[in-house]
């Protein structure tokens, strides 16, 4: 039996390269010199694509498999994926929910604690020998028992919200509408009313037309000067020019951003602001999690070519 041609748009650990290997002919787009060359050659065999949530799949992508049924993604994102492209010729697409879940709600709260008690420059207080030199650091401000407002209480923003409860924080959030389960902390319309009852924001939500940039320059001021925004959703959601001239003007404390307009390719003025913390896209990062990504990923195209429901679907 011939084996079901995959189009891979990026690379994946060994784990799930050796597998997805054996599995089907695997035809690596990132590895093409010519894409464009590429996909006409191999996009009339293609039958499914395994993309990641960073990656997705394009329009053209999309319409360079005439055979195509089916889109994993791997991860949890699928904003990057063309869906109106999808629904039009009825191609399935499952991403890896769940799985990612505690990793990127524990970034997330690491990254707001290593910017608000400026863990990065006083790191780089000891090691330059300014701690022998000049003494404690600058003081820095307390967390604990602050304000959280958290934009999308979704899986992630609602496993954020509970540790911050940890913390002894005053938990709001911005979503469609009131989330059953969430008693406790109070439900805020719009994301300017939330940000006005913030010392912290959360970017916790999935990406899509209707929150570009939901984080603007009335957000940040509505924020204010003692303010945090700490991201770990898509950079689409935030203004990114807003934010930096925010930053720069200190009209804000400080911001964690796990994403990035362009990534890995950031805006070099995201380099010099102050009070910036800087991730690398990596909220799922661990062995663990990127193995039970994986393994979702594949399990998920396999469920298609066994003529199978698939277990995470998202259209
Ligand atoms: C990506 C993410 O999958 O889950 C997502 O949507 O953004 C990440 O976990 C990441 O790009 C992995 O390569």
């Amino acid at each position: 039996m011939t084996k079901p041609h995959i189009l891979q748009v990026g690379p994946y650990p060994e784990w799930d390269q050796g597998p997805l290997d054996a599995a089907y002919t695997v035809h690596r787009w990132w590895e093409a010199a010519d894409k464009d060359a590429f996909l006409a050659e191999v996009g009339p065999k293609i039958d499914a694509i395994a993309t990641r949530g960073d990656l997705g799949a394009s329009e053209a992508m999309i319409a360079a498999c005439p055979k195509l049924k089916m889109i994993s993604v791997f991860g949890v994102g699928y904003d990057s994926v063309h869906l109106a492209s999808c629904k039009a010729r009825g191609i399935r697409v499952s991403n890896t929910p769940d799985v990612l879940t505690e990793d990127v709600a524990d970034l997330a709260v690491a990254m707001l604690l290593s910017l608000v008690r400026k863990m990065g420059p006083a790191e780089a207080w000891v090691r330059s020998g300014d701690w022998a030199a000049k003494g404690v650091p600058p003081l820095t401000r307390k967390v604990s028992g602050t304000r959280a407002g958290i934009l999308g209480l979704g899986r992630i923003g609602t496993a954020i919200a509970r540790r911050l409860q940890g913390f002894g924080m005053e938990i709001a959030y911005s979503a469609r509408g009131p989330k059953p389960g969430a008693e406790g902390w109070t439900f805020v319309p719009d994301a300017v009313a939330l940000a006005e009852r913030s010392d912290h924001l959360f970017v916790a939500l999935a990406a899509t037309a209707e929150t570009r940039h939901i984080v603007n320059a009335r957000v940040l001021q509505a924020l204010g000067p003692d303010g945090t925004v700490i991201n770990i959703s898509r950079a689409a959601n935030v203004d990114e020019a807003a934010l930096l001239d925010a930053l720069e003007g200190r009209r804000i404390a400080g911001a964690a951003l796990d994403v990035f307009e362009g990534e890995p390719n950031l805006n070099p003025r995201f380099l010099t602001a102050p009070n910036v913390l800087l991730q690398p896209h990596h909220g799922s990062g661990t062995v663990d999690t990127r193995k039970a990504m994986g393994k979702l990923m594949r399990d998920n195209l396999s469920a298609h070519f066994a003529g199978q429901p698939l277990l995470t679907p998202v259209a």
